[in-house]
């Protein structure tokens, strides 16, 4: 890992949130933080139980460890360590580890004076990851709705759930976070190479500025929304596609139990075709 020089001059004291100057300090290239080092202690404690709980399972297989949530039976109660237990300590322990990653970056943004986007950014995946093993399990009253930790299981989950619905295309949310995902590929391919085609130019051309990048979407579609339009509108994008994720999510099940089909009756019921 390259240690450019001009970090060191950006190592400076303060910014924490809690704790003062007492974790204050970097291990090589990374800042610790009161928040640091609670990170490692969630992700190291999630991750032995993890192991554990594979340990005791049929395989050691990486694509078929799965740890899966309790049994429906056990509601919102506490499930034995066997039987779901571990998937509710392993659940807290994501949290803590996740939310500890994003204060680490509000410490770090902090101390360099920087805006709080990417913690905010990764706070809205965090919404969903806590929409699909907290908010919506809780709506159904079972922590048996979370879904497993497991690399093939949580794909048996996402098209067992997506079925329950009969056609999970048919969620409205769905398509809104779809598209969202579809058009955030969309603007970075457009920007990427709008970038790449004005500032890399063959040996001996001359790099080009933010004029001609301007120029070129003009000439094209007759309008540019410029080089702090194009990453505001790309965060925006991003996040969109996450949130409307989250919505798709929580309304299957707690706002509609029918199938999702049957959603669009509103359309066939409307007073004009009567
Ligand atoms: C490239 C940044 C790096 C991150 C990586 C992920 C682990 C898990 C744990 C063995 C873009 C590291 C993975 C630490 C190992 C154990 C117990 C980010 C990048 C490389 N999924 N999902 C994957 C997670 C959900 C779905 C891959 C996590 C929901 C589908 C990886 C979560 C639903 C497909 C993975 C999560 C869902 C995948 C690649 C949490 C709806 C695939 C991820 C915490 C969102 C793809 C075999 C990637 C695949 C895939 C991780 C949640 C659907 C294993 C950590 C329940 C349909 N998911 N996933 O590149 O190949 O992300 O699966 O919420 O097709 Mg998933
Ligand atoms: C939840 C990940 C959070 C991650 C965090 C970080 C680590 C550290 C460490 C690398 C949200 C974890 C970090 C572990 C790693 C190191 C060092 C992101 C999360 C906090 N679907 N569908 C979605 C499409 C179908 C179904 C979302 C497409 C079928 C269900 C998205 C198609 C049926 C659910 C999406 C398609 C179905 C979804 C996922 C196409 C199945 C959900 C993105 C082309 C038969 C899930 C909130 C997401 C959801 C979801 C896309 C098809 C079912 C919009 C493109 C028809 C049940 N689907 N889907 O949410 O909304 O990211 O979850 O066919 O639950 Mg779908
Ligand atoms: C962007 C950009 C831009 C740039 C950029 C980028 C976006 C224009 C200027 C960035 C983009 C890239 C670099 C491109 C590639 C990125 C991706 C494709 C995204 C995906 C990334 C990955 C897959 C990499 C993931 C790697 C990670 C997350 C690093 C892993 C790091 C760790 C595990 C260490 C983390 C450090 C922590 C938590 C704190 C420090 C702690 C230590 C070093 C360890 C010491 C520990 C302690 C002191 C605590 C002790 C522990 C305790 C008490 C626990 C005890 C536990 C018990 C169980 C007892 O737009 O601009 O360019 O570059």
């Amino acid at each position: 890992m390259t240690m450019l020089s001009f970090e060191k001059k950006y190592r400076v004291r303060g910014g924490t949130l809690i704790g003062g100057d007492l974790f204050d300090f970097w291990v090589g290239p990374f800042y610790v933080g009161f928040f640091g080092v609670t990170t490692m202690f969630f992700t190291l404690l999630g991750t032995a139980l993890i192991i554990y709980g594979a340990s005791q399972g049929p395989t050691w297989n990486i694509w078929q460890i799965s740890i899966a949530p309790p049994d429906l039976k056990y509601g919102l109660g506490l499930a034995p360590l066997m039987e779901g237990g571990l998937w509710q300590i392993i659940t807290v322990c994501a949290i803590g580890a996740f939310s500890s990653w994003a204060l680490r970056e509000v410490e770090i943004c902090r101390k360099l004076g920087m805006g709080y986007h990417v913690p905010f950014a990764f706070s809205v995946a965090i919404l969903a990851y806590v929409t699909l093993v907290v908010v919506r399990p809780v709506l159904l009253g079972a922590w048996g709705h979370g879904f497993p930790y497991g690399i093939f299981s949580h794909l048996d989950w996402v098209s067992n759930v997506g079925y329950q619905y009969l056609h999970f295309h048919y969620n409205p949310a769905h398509m809104i976070a779809v598209t969202f995902f579809f058009t955030t590929t969309f603007a970075l391919a457009l920007h990427g190479s709008l970038i790449l085609s004005a500032t890399n130019p063959k040996a001996g051309e001359a790099v080009k500025t933010a004029e001609h990048e301007n120029t070129f979407f003009r000439d094209f579609i007759g309008y540019s929304i410029g080089a702090l339009g194009i990453h505001r509108l790309g965060l925006f994008l991003a996040l969109s596609a996450a949130f409307w994720s989250a919505v798709c999510i929580v309304i299957s099940g707690p706002f509609w139990t029918r199938s999702w089909p049957e959603w669009w009756g509103w359309w066939l019921d409307l007073p004009i075709w009567r």
